[in-house]
């Protein structure tokens, strides 16, 4: 690993950068990238972000979106500047499964790769690494290093903090989980006074719902919800057909699995949904209990301590028992 005062240095002169993030981007994934895109450019750099899928509409107004390449839609593209690039940022993710066949394209490039991140179990792929597991989102990493590490806070303009204050806001379940520090607070503040509308971007996050969405939501909490008091879980299963009437598309399933954990007896929900070509699990929960610990030893997945996804090759069913079957493991955990 090098040291990052060298790589400050090499970003002294103008380079060819590539930003990139995981897979199905959240909030996080995009604040971040578009945060650190929004600060470079500013430099003089010549920066790309690429984003390995597509993401929802409701994250699609940070500055700089309109610049975004899709790689599923830009393949060559992505390809050329990947190749090109002198470095690679790896913004929210820390192994190269997470970007699917970008993967084998940021493997192979001559770039410097930088790693910033707060996930657990770097994969070592990296050159530069500005991690922390401590760290509520990558955007409060990127910001700690334009500001600590470059000592640019003069650069934060209206644009980074805005999308840093979405990447955080969005990671830290708006400021609820247990991971927002008084550190964190102060960084959303510095970011409000550099000019982050922060009610406005509640509204554009969490106020922009279609009414498809609404009433799939609705559908998930009447008649898709099951309570299992012996082990304080919720389990929310959608299968394939409801997806389809309700017309569910990318995102509108995103924090529906909240609303289960909102129950204050629930220290553990899950939203199991059937996608195409195999199930998705996300895991949410309260305090100490380790919703990634599941994740990682039952569903090919992992995560955070209070957020976490998996996946499964079973039927919808055969998931659901599946999960309910590992509850018994955690019964003492589940009831603190
Ligand atoms: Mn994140």
């Amino acid at each position: 690993m090098l040291d990052l005062a060298s790589l400050t240095e090499l970003l002294d002169q103008p380079r060819k950068i590539v930003i990139t993030t995981h897979h199905k981007p959240d909030g996080d994934a995009m604040g971040s990238s578009l945060g650190l895109y929004n600060y470079l450019i500013q430099q003089g750099h010549h920066a790309k972000v690429i984003a390995p899928t597509d993401y929802p509409d409701f994250l699609s107004w940070m500055p700089g979106n309109e610049e975004v390449i899709i790689y599923t839609e830009n393949t060559k593209l992505s390809a050329t500047l990947i190749a090109d690039a002198e470095i690679i940022f790896c913004l929210d993710f820390n192994s190269l499964s997470r970007i699917n066949e970008m993967g084998v394209l940021v493997g192979e490039s001559p770039a410097y790769k930088v790693m910033i991140d707060h996930h657990l179990e770097p994969e070592d792929f990296d050159d530069y690494r500005h991690w922390d597991i401590n760290a509520c989102a990558a955007a409060q990493l990127v910001y700690t290093f334009i500001v600590d590490q470059l000592q640019h806070k003069e650069l934060i303009n209206k644009d980074v903090a805005t999308c840093l204050y979405t990447g955080i806001m969005t990671d830290s379940a708006s400021f609820r989980l247990p991971n927002t520090t008084s550190t964190v607070h102060r960084i959303a503040a510095d970011l409000i006074d550099a000019g982050a509308n922060n009610s406005r971007i509640h509204e554009l996050i969490y106020s922009s719902s279609s009414e498809n969405r609404l009433r799939f939501l609705g559908h998930c909490l009447a008649n898709c919800l099951e309570i299992l008091p012996e082990y304080n879980t919720a389990i929310i299963a959608v299968s394939k057909k409801d997806i389809a009437r309700f017309d569910v598309n990318t995102g509108d399933t995103e924090g529906i699995v909240n609303y289960a954990l909102s129950i204050g007896s629930v220290h553990l929900a899950a939203f199991i949904v059937e996608r195409s070509d195999r199930v998705k699990l996300s895991l949410r929960s309260k305090a100490e209990f380790p919703a990634n610990e599941i994740c990682k030893k039952y569903f090919q997945g992992g995560g955070h301590r209070n957020a976490a996804g998996g996946q499964s090759e079973d039927t919808l069913e055969a998931t659901v028992t599946k999960f309910k079957q590992i509850l018994s493991e955690y019964k003492t955990l589940l009831n603190y």
